[in-house]
This record gives structure tokens, sequence and C-alpha cells, in this order.
């Protein structure tokens, strides 16, 4: 059977998820749109044959001809609508963040906790990402020996959602402490965050650029560097330090170009073309998940409120220039 999926949100990621799940992912279709803009919904329901639009995204989440839902809408109605998806008992796959705060992103883990069943996956892309994945895979074959420390490296060429350290720790590093709890396998259980702004000009509560110190469980570490005004393009990277050698992300299948006095490679100027095949696989995942009744491979609510819950504690890192503890609830048996 085709899985009938509505959009809520058909900006530039929700757009790429329609055309992915449309035209890429088998077994599935895009058959419902909802966006503020209608020239966006628009856009988005040409890109899926006409899906039909809506006007409201509840009513898209409660029609009983979808079956599914994918929500990339703006950060701060995730967790409302994670939540909506939740009471219709739909399954549902929300961008991240799961919340802009850690108790709405609790509210969505214990609703789906109290309906006892697997519906919410959470976007963390990285983890289909082939460099990610072979990272990781080359961790578990055990050949390095034990893993250490995970370094992180989060470029964007200039923000796009807002610079003070709070928006830049729930909007973008939070793919850091996805990526360093993944290819670690390990719980972050203090942080310790710094962050300055790097141009004069830029509003006082700007905190660009940041360097994020995780204390991991059994004694693991994590440092990355998140610098959401990179200016030259956009890059992400993850090593991790093991006892016998490291691994570190690459990028297969550059060009070395030579033009101009210069030799090198081109950077991406934002996140959507390095992580194409990242978003795909996300998508085909989910899908299949779907159709075989089975748990999704990627991030869980579980993993969404982990990262709110090292966000809250980063956020008050930043301010206090304090070591902080990530205070969690324990983790329930379904999330094991
Ligand atoms: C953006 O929202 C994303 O999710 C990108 O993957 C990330 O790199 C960027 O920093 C965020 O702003």
């Amino acid at each position: 059977k085709s899985i009938a999926v509505g959009i809520i949100g058909t900006g530039g990621m929700g757009t790429r998820h329609a055309g992915n799940i449309h035209r890429l992912v088998d077994g599935a279709l895009v058959s419902a749109v909802f966006d503020t803009d209608q020239k966006n919904a628009a856009n988005a329901a040409a890109v899926c044959d006409g899906a039909q639009i809506f006007d409201d995204p509840l009513k898209l989440i409660d029609s009983p001809t979808l079956d599914a839902v994918l929500i990339a809408s703006p950060d701060n109605n995730h967790s409302d609508m994670t939540l909506a998806c939740l009471k219709a008992g739909k399954p549902v796959l929300c961008e991240k963040p799961l919340a802009t705060n850690v108790e709405d992103a609790l509210a969505v883990v214990q609703a789906e906790m109290q309906s006892g069943k697997r519906l919410v996956s959470v976007g963390f892309m990285r983890r289909f990402d082939p460099q990610h994945a072979a990272v990781r895979e080359a961790v578990l074959s055990g050949e390095l020996g034990q893993p250490l420390l995970w370094k992180g490296v989060h470029r964007n060429a200039s923000s796009a959602y807002g610079t003070s350290g709070a928006t830049v720790l729930t909007n973008s590093a939070g793919h850091d402490m996805d990526s360093a709890r993944f290819l670690l396998g390990e719980e972050v259980l203090e942080v310790y965050v710094r962050g300055i702004k790097t141009r004069p000009e830029l509003h006082e509560d700007t905190r660009d650029l940041l360097i994020l110190n995780m204390r991991m469980s059994h004694d693991k570490m994590a440092v990355g560097e998140v610098f959401v005004n990179a200016d030259y393009g956009y890059e992400v990277s993850a090593e991790v330090v093991c006892q016998y050698g490291t691994a570190l992300t690459q990028q297969p299948d550059k060009v070395l170009l030579r033009h101009k006095a210069h030799r090198g490679f081109y950077v991406s100027a934002d996140w959507l073309s390095p992580f194409t095949e990242a978003y795909i696989a996300e998508d085909r995942a989910w899908i299949e998940s779907l159709q075989n009744g089975t748990v999704f491979s990627g991030a869980s609510a579980w993993d969404g409120y982990m990262a709110m819950a090292v966000t809250t504690a980063c956020i008050e890192s930043l301010h206090s220039g304090k070591i902080v503890p990530v205070n969690t609830i324990e983790k329930a048996e379904m999330y094991q």
C-alpha cells in the first residue's frame, strides 16, 4: 500500500522532503500540503502532482485520507504540531528541533509514552549521511579500539535564523549534540559553553561562534565548534578519536579544481547540497518503517528531547560561564 503523506510547512526544507517523498521514495506519495504562505504551498503542491492544499494544519493532521505527517514548519510550532499528530494517532517525522524548550520536548515524549506507540521520528539527518554512517561503522568495527573523543565542526556561511546564543544552540547546535551522542553511543552528562560575537557591528546578544564542551557518559569527551557566520560557506565534519586511530568524515567525490591562481575544492553555500543523500535516505527509511510497521532507524522523540535537554544546559552554561549538568527524566523502556 502506498503511504499518503501530508507536509506541514513548505519552505525550503518542507519542499525538499515533499520532492524526495513524492518522486524518489517508493511506496509513498505526498497528497496534502499546508503553509501559511499560499505561494509556498502552491509550489510544493505542484512538485507533488497537485497535492491538496489545506488552509489549516490541524485539519491536515486529522484528515482520514492521510497516513502520516511530516512537519517542516518554523521551529516554534514543531512540538504543538507533533502533539496534534500524537492525539490523532498519526506517525510523524518532525524536522529538528523537536521543540524550542525542554518542557515542550518533554511533553511530546510523555504524550508518546502515554500512547504506548512509537509514532514520533525526528529529522536529525546526519545519522543518514553516508560520511557520518561510515565513521560510525569504523568506530563500531572495534578496529580502532575504544572511542574516546568526538570533535565536530559546524559552519554556516551566514545565519538564517538569528544569532543569539539561545537561537544558535536551539536551531543549529542540536545537530552536533546528536552527532556526538550518535557517533560515540553515549549520553551527554555535563556541558561547558563559551561564545563570542565575531563582528563589532552585530547586535550585543550575538554569540555567533560557540565552543561546546560536553562530558559524555563512560568518561568520553566531545568538543564542537558551531560558527553560524563563517562567511566562506557551509561545512560540517565529525571526527571520532579512538585508542588506536581516528575516523573523520570525508566527501568522497569532490573534484580538485584549478582556477585563477587557486587549487582546491568548492564549498557549498548551504546544507541542502552536502546533505542531499542524507535527506533522501532519511525519508526512505521513514517510509519503509511505516510500510513494515517497524521502528524508524533514525532519531526518536527521546533523541529530540535529549537534544533539547542538552541545549537548555548549554544556554545556562553560556550565560553563567559555569559547567552545567544535563537534567533529564529516566529513559523509558520503549526508547531502549
Ligand atoms: C539549519 O536549521 C539546519 O538544520 C542545518 O542543517 C544546520 O546546519 C543549520 O545550522 C541550521 O540553521
